[in-house]
């Protein structure tokens, strides 16, 4: 954790205060990674390229140029008539309220239809995959938002040999048609940009990825230009931080340690811890951990590293009890349909959500530190008390300066439990046994509101 020193005042506004709202209350949405790599699922010449980890990375895996991996993988991504729907509608049992998918990435395959490139849905399968995963989407009542990659292995006039840091895969080999002239790629990147901005109605989330601390922001892709872009033609849009890497713009894109604990709306509305749960949220910074439910974000058959369904319930808990959001990634099929496992997953996350969603929609951070039992999250007056381990003392502490008025089961509001009052804050006297098989919830209403930590 950063130094109290450092820890100084978030910059927000009026209007961002609003936007980020439906967003703070939401807790929890749905990753979708879909594209030319999800058909080759893993697979490149027979042979898995890897066990574990970034099989949306294939292309880069295998060093292949774009032409022959586009040869390989276009025959097979074939989405079925009704993926989309498919899609949604897990999002919905699973609980999420929004759902954010691959508008593109880094291999550069645009999933809409664009006017711009003859690299995307339209030209090569017929189809405007965005405009269906919109519709499957606001159909569900499901918020939407675009991950959209920066990077773009694709197109002939993106500087590879820029940064050291952003892998490509042609890097340390010549320009295959000479000089670049990155400004054209920085043209083209705002034409799709507007394309998504412009045709598709409503969108409520930019989801950027991502930079590097030697090519970022401005030059990398006249960033500033680029969210004033997509302000003017979505008002209400939110966008994470990842065009930029610099300290300036507050906790690092995709790791939280290290810089100043500050986020500067100039650069984002939010950041994006990939892969982990930080040990605190901050208050005032809006945060959201991007997570597979196995190792890769892109399918692949060869990955079987699947979280079990107690880990998944409690992780969405714990990020809540520190303020923040969880982004939890499916990666179906080359036809769109999402692996078993994942369905089981979601629909285990639903279950809970079902009988327990009211500790995690429009809560706040815990107001004291995790205890060792489980998690804690708040709403005004109440503090909703998730046991991830029933105490066989048949007692919970709950290390807060405050009077209860009440402490009931959140399953059950007939189930009442005493509480009583000491210096090391209140105790709950439990009767009976765990009702749920990965957090029993018990409400207790406190006599005044109290502050999320
Ligand atoms: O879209 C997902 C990832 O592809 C992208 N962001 C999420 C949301 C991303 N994750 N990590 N990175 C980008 C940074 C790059 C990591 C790498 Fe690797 C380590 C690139 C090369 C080595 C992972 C492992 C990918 C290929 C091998």
């Amino acid at each position: 954790a950063p130094a109290a020193a450092e820890q100084v005042e978030p910059m927000t506004t009026p209007e961002r205060e609003q936007r980020m709202e439906w967003w703070r209350d939401a807790r929890f949405g749905m990753f979708v990674h879909w594209g030319l790599y999800s058909g080759l699922a893993g697979t490149w010449e027979g042979k898995p390229v890897g066990e574990r980890g970034g099989m949306e990375w294939i292309q880069y895996r295998v060093r292949a140029d774009t032409d022959t991996y586009a040869e390989r993988a276009l025959p097979l991504s074939k989405p079925t008539e009704n993926f989309a729907e498919q899609w949604a509608k897990l999002a919905k049992q699973a609980g999420c309220k929004y759902l954010v998918f691959t508008t593109k990435h880094h291999d550069g395959f645009a999933l809409h239809d664009s006017a711009v490139s003859d690299f995307d849905a339209g030209s090569k399968l017929d189809r405007d995959l965005v405009k269906e995963i919109v519709d499957a989407c606001r159909a569900e009542g499901l918020r939407v938002g675009f991950y959209h990659s920066v990077i773009d292995w694709h197109h002939d006039q993106y500087e590879y040999e820029k940064s050291n840091q952003l892998p490509h895969p042609l890097k340390g080999k010549p320009y295959p048609n000479g000089e670049r002239d990155h400004a054209k790629y920085q043209e083209y990147l705002h034409a799709q940009v507007k394309e998504l901005t412009t045709n598709y109605g409503p969108v409520d989330i930019l989801w950027w990825d991502y930079s590097a601390t030697d090519f970022q922001g401005e030059e990398a892709w006249r960033a500033f230009e680029l969210m004033d872009l997509v302000r003017n033609k979505q008002p209400q849009v939110i966008m994470n931080n990842r065009l930029f890497r610099i300290p300036e713009a507050g906790w690092t894109s995709m790791q939280m340690t290290g810089v100043a604990a500050q986020l500067n709306p100039k650069y984002g509305d939010f950041v994006t811890p990939e892969q982990h749960v930080p040990d605190r949220g901050l208050p005032g910074v809006d945060w959201e951990t991007c997570m597979t439910m196995n190792t890769t974000w892109g399918y692949s058959r060869h990955d079987q590293a699947w979280k079990p369904n107690d880990q998944l319930v409690h992780t969405l808990i714990d990020i809540a009890s520190k303020g923040g959001n969880f982004l939890l990634n499916i990666g179906p099929t080359g036809d769109g349909t999402v692996p078993p496992e994942s369905i089981e997953g979601m629909q285990a996350i639903g279950k809970w959500m079902e009988t327990n969603s009211e500790s995690i929609y429009g809560t706040t951070a815990s107001p004291c530190d995790a205890p060792a039992w489980g998690r804690i999250t708040t709403k005004g007056d109440t503090l909703y008390l998730h046991v991830f381990d029933w105490p066989e003392s048949g007692e919970l502490t709950v290390p807060v300066e405050a009077t209860a008025e009440e402490c009931t089961l959140l399953a059950d509001a007939a189930t009442k439990f005493a509480v009583s009052s000491s210096d090391a804050g209140l105790t709950v006297k439990l009767t009976g046994e765990a009702v749920d098989p990965y957090a029993t919830v018990l409400k207790l209403k406190l006599t005044e509101p109290i502050e999320s930590k």
